[in-house]
Parts: C-alpha cells; structure tokens; sequence
C-alpha cells in the first residue's frame, strides 16, 4: 500500500459494476450482512432525525450516505480490537452490536440509559462493544486511540485501535501529533478519515492545502489510502489491509475514506445555505446502498429477506423508541451520584436548592426534569 496523492481505489462503481481494483475475497453471508447493516443504518438515521424534528430527542448528528465508509472498515475489526469514533458512527456502533434499544435509550436520555441522560443523542460508549465514548471537541479522539494501541502494544496484546474523525479534524494538533507519534512507534492504529467533503459549512478544498488527505501521511511515514468511500468493497479491502499491517507490527496507515454527507451537519444547521443542490444530487448517484445494491443483484445475493428489511426494520425501530420513551428520566439523585466519592459540599448545597426549586414550581418542573 503505497501512499498516493490524486488515485481513488474503487471496485464499484456507481452503477454497481466491477471496475478498477480486484474485488476483495469476502463470502456471500459476509457481504449479506453488510447490506443488511447498512440499510439499517441507513433506516435508522432517517427515523432519528425525524425524532428530532418532532421534538423527542434534542440533537442528532445523521450519517446518512456514509455507511459504505463505516460498515466497510467495522467489518474488518475483530471485536476486541477498540473503536474510537467521532459522532457521527451510527453504523460502526450497528456493526459491533450496540441493541437498538441501548441506543434509543441513550438518545432519549431515560432511566435506562447506562449514562443517565448526561450525554447529547450521538455521544454513547459501550465497555460490553469497545466503543469508547466519543469526545465533543473535534479530533480528541485521535490521541486516545493511538494512546490505547501503545498500551496494547507494551502489554502485549495482539488487538488495534480504529478510530474515526472527518476532514475538519486534520486541521487539529492532536491529528498531527498522534500521526507523528503513531509512525514513530509504530502503534497498532487505523486512522480512518471521513472525507465528507464539509465541516459543518468549511468545505475541504478550504480545510487543507493539500492535494489529498491520504498524502498527508507522507510526512509521518505512515501509509496514506484514498479510497472511494461509497464503494464498500473498495473500502474493505483498503480496510483489510491496514489491519494486517497493524496485526504485523508495521504500524499505522491513514485512510481516507471519500464521501459525502447527505444531510445536515446537524440537526442545528441547513446545509442548503452554503451547498449548491446540484452537487447534493451529483452525490445522490453515487449513493452507496443502491450501488451496493445493484452488485448484490449481479450476484443473485438480493432477495425478499434483504428487501424485508426495509419494511420490518422501521416497525422493530418504532417498537423500541415506544418502549423507550415510556420509561421517563432517570431520578433526580442520579445528577450527584458517583462522580465524586464524596459529593462535595457545594454540589450538596446546589441539589438541595434544585429540589427547594422543583418543590416551588411543582409538577411542570417534577415533569420535566425529574423522575
Ligand atoms: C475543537 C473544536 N472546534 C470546533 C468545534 C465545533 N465543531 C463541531 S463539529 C465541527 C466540524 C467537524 O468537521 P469534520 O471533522 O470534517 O467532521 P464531520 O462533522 O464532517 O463528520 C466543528 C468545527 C468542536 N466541536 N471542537
């Protein structure tokens, strides 16, 4: 794997055809399952960033258009290697197993949230799936990553890290400080960038001077993949490789993964105001489930089970979020409880005053913010 500057790997391309690269070997219940997950992600978004709209959760970040790019690499992680995502791995988290109830709890913030409502919708981590929790402020999570691939690397321990991050994050110092240090150690780390063309408004082309993303491993010594992230089979192999060359003791590889969010940033922005519609149709073609798609039919691999999905999924979703959003929030007491081991007095005082407040409002409050 060399690095490269202006190349894309692809296998698909937009109309599902074999083009380019050799498809990597991946077994029928294997690429079954891909699909399977990534329409689930797919369904999944839509239903979260409906819920938003409606006023049941507060905040979702959609990924919607970016599964090839997630499921495509989760799928080449052993599940005791750690992912370190940003907001936005919707799809990792599917891949790895995370319950739809576990996540509908966490982005409703109720009683059975292992977090107790403390995280914004998008922000959970798992022990029991190695999600560690991801971080708010841009590119954090980087150095974590490459800090848990050290220690799994001194102990012995033959797992990876992967971590996820979008273009934006390669203007942060902790990119570039965990790039250096990973190829310096040669630390068992994955470094998946999500080109997704924009942070929030700022698109790529004013992120970096850099021709690529994937060139910018250059400079670390690490190698850099560019490598059409709506196509999933390009991204699997590319995947593939970077992983056993962790597994190998080589080090790290970048890979940028090219592809486009569809949907807002968030659900606190309209991307409308600084993005042409016609470029959001250009990518619309390439939308990487109906390439995905297409391939499988070329194979004979869709059938009725597949398209089941997109009928039966939405019911077992709508089922959860029911159960979900009739649990209520977490109590009260759970705001002081073990964060510190003592709660500190001015915590104390600040909680006794809060339900001296809930007492004077009465039930709107009690409601609203309590059990
Ligand atoms: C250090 C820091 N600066 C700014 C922000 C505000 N912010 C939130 S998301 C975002 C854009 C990040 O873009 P990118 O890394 O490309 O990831 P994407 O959201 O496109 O997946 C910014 C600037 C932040 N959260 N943290």
């Amino acid at each position: 794997m060399s690095a490269v500057a202006g190349q894309m790997r692809q296998v698909l391309n937009a109309e599902g055809a074999l083009v380019g690269d050799t498809p990597p070997h991946v077994d029928d219940k294997l690429l079954r399952r891909m699909y399977t997950v990534m329409l689930q992600a797919r369904l999944f978004d839509e239903r979260a960033l409906a819920l938003q709209r409606q006023g049941r959760i507060g905040f979702y970040v959609p990924a919607n258009g970016q599964e090839a790019a997630q499921i495509g690499t989760a799928a080449t992680y052993k599940s005791t290697d750690w992912i370190f995502p940003a907001y936005r791995e919707i799809g990792v988290a599917l891949w790895r197993g995370v319950p739809i109830a576990t996540l509908t709890n966490q982005f409703i913030g109720n009683a059975k949230d292992i977090i107790k409502g403390r995280q914004m919708p998008n922000h959970y981590g798992y022990k029991k799936w190695g999600l560690m929790s991801p971080s708010s402020p841009i590119a954090t999570q980087i150095p974590h990553a490459v800090g848990w691939a050290m220690a799994a690397k001194i102990k012995r321990d033959p797992h990876l890290a992967a971590v996820y991050f979008g273009d934006g994050a390669t203007s942060e110092g902790d990119f570039h400080v965990s790039m250096n240090f990973a190829g310096v150690y040669k630390s068992p780390v994955v470094f998946n960038c999500q080109n997704n063309h924009y942070a929030i408004s700022l698109p790529v082309e004013q992120q970096t001077a850099s021709e690529t993303i994937a060139v910018k491993g250059v400079a670390y010594g690490i190698p850099g993949v560019r490598v059409d992230g709506n196509d999933v089979l390009a991204v699997f192999s590319a995947s593939t490789e970077a992983v056993a060359r962790a597994r190998r003791g080589e080090g790290p590889t970048l890979i940028e993964l090219v592809t486009y969010r569809m949907g807002p940033h968030s659900t606190s922005d309209d991307p409308s105001r600084y993005r042409p519609d016609s470029e959001v149709a250009e990518w619309k073609r390439r939308d990487p489930l109906v390439r995905f798609e297409a391939y499988l039919r070329s194979l004979n691999l869709y059938d009725g089970e597949l398209d089941s999905i997109r009928e039966q999924y939405p019911l077992e979703l709508a089922a959860q979020i029911k159960e979900a959003e009739s649990v209520g929030p977490p109590d009260y007491h759970t705001l002081v409880e073990d964060v510190f081991e003592h709660t500190p007095w001015h915590l104390e005082e600040a909680y006794v005053e809060f339900l001296e407040e809930i007492k004077e409002f009465g039930g709107h409050a009690h409601k609203g913010i309590g059990g």
